[in-house]
């Protein structure tokens, strides 16, 4: 018999999203009145842009014509679409080599565990978006579950009183940090200063951040990075994992993107770049063609713009949660709501509670599911994350549900 990895074995419970869906099942089955509404996995509601859609229809059916169709494209994706990336999100700061298109940004944190293998150090933001320790486990570099966390992983608690920033010096030298920014769960997004210091961190020890910046098109604040390689110096240490799936809504249609810049090294001097192509080319086989088609039209002029309504559409229904957050009845329980107004979540404290208890009311009393924030990390307990993802409609009814709930 072949023997279970034992990365498996080491996981915890379920992965979050299906452990939550799953009791959403099993709430509705005992209560089939009840007309539940999601604040919990961020997963867009909206409609494709009719433009994006049909640049896409339009690839497709020319594919059912000989001068249209193509097999296989470069594993690194269309070499226009690596050109546009480079321009549009990185003018002046990255190369079009230095851009590889994927089918997530999800599944680039998979493939980059093979990419470091199971010897590698890993430090996290506490909580932090479940993929990087989950995955980490699985290839055996988080170590034993020690019961409140993996024994091989640095936590690195982020709150509200450290400005949602970690304290680095617990670092050990040859880490590599997994840094989300604007961040999933806490919606906090690191300033140019905090971001330069993480830089100057991972330069000075020999450290590799793999920076998380599918929600960077949610940042309003002009002063506030869109990109770590905005920070002097960090061409040498991070690698940007980003996606298509939240401003466009290809959540389903599925595009993503790395960088990995020319400088970056490892201990021998070698390319992590070449590594990474190598990675790309050996377990990938390139983004779905008529999605990276969608993805040229998503950063062109007519793109651009409706790319950007669709999120100020789920930014403000973040500043309406916020503001409900806000209300009297949560000032009664002590809650103290977290929203920046540049990223899709809220995240809200809820003092001397468990957040699966907290979980569980909300979705008892109001019918609303939302996100325990202990399935982020241990930092995470006593909170729920709040989802901006969703119909306007909704999220004004689940507003109204929320203004009246007490536990
Ligand atoms: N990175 C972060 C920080 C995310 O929050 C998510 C989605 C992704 C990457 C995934 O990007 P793709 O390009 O679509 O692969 N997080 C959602 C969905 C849950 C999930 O399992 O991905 C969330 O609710 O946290």
């Amino acid at each position: 018999m072949i023997k279970r990895n034992t990365g498996f074995a080491n996981l915890t419970a379920g992965y979050l999203f299906p452990e939550i869906a799953r009791r959403r099942r099993e709430y509705v089955a005992s209560h089939p009145e009840a007309k539940i509404i999601s604040l919990g996995i961020g997963n867009t509601t909206e409609p494709l842009s009719k433009h994006i859609a049909s640049k896409m229809s339009e690839y497709c059916l020319a594919l059912a014509t000989p001068e249209g169709y193509s097999g296989y494209g470069d594993e690194q994706g269309n070499s226009a679409l690596r050109a546009r990336i480079a321009e549009v999100f990185y003018p002046g700061l990255v190369d079009a080599s230095e851009v590889f298109i994927s089918d997530g940004a999800k599944c680039d944190i998979a493939r980059i565990q093979t990419l470091f293998g199971r010897e590698v150090k890993v430090a996290v933001q506490d909580p932090a978006y479940p993929v990087y320790v989950d995955g980490s486990v699985v290839v055996g570099a988080a170590g034993e579950n020690n019961g409140t966390g993996y024994n091989g992983i640095t936590y690195l608690p982020c709150s509200p009183e450290n400005d949602f920033f970690p304290d680095l010096s617990k670092v050990e030298p040859n880490t590599l940090i997994y840094f989300c920014s604007p961040n999933n769960p806490t919606g906090a997004v690191a300033t140019k200063d905090q971001l330069k210091k993480l830089v100057d961190f991972a330069n000075k020890n020999g450290c590799i951040i793999i920076f998380d910046a599918a929600y960077c098109e949610f940042i309003r604040d002009k002063n506030l990075p869109k990109t770590i390689y905005e920070i002097e110096g960090a061409k040498t240490c991070a690698i940007e994992v980003n996606s298509f799936s939240k401003p466009a809504g290809f959540t389903g249609v599925r595009l993503g993107w790395s960088i990995v810049p020319n400088e970056l090294k490892f201990e021998d001097s070698s390319s992590v770049n070449k590594d990474w192509n190598r990675v790309m080319t050996t377990l990938f086989n390139g983004a779905s063609n008529v999605a990276q088609a969608g993805g040229l039209a998503a950063l062109d002029e007519q793109g651009l713009q409706d790319m950007k309504a669709q999120v100020d559409y789920y930014l403000a229904n973040g500043h309406k949660i916020k503001e409900t957050l806000d209300g009297e009845n949560f000032k009664k329980m002590g809650v103290e709501a977290f929203f920046t107004g540049n990223g899709p979540y809220v995240w809200a404290k809820f003092p001397g509670k468990k957040s699966w208890e907290v979980f569980d009311a909300i979705l008892d009393k109001c019918h609303i599911v939302t996100t325990p924030g202990s399935g982020f990390g241990p930092a995470g307990e006593s909170f729920i994350r709040f989802s901006s993802f969703g119909h306007k409609a909704d999220i004004e009814e689940a507003c109204k549900r929320l203004s009246k709930f007490e536990m």
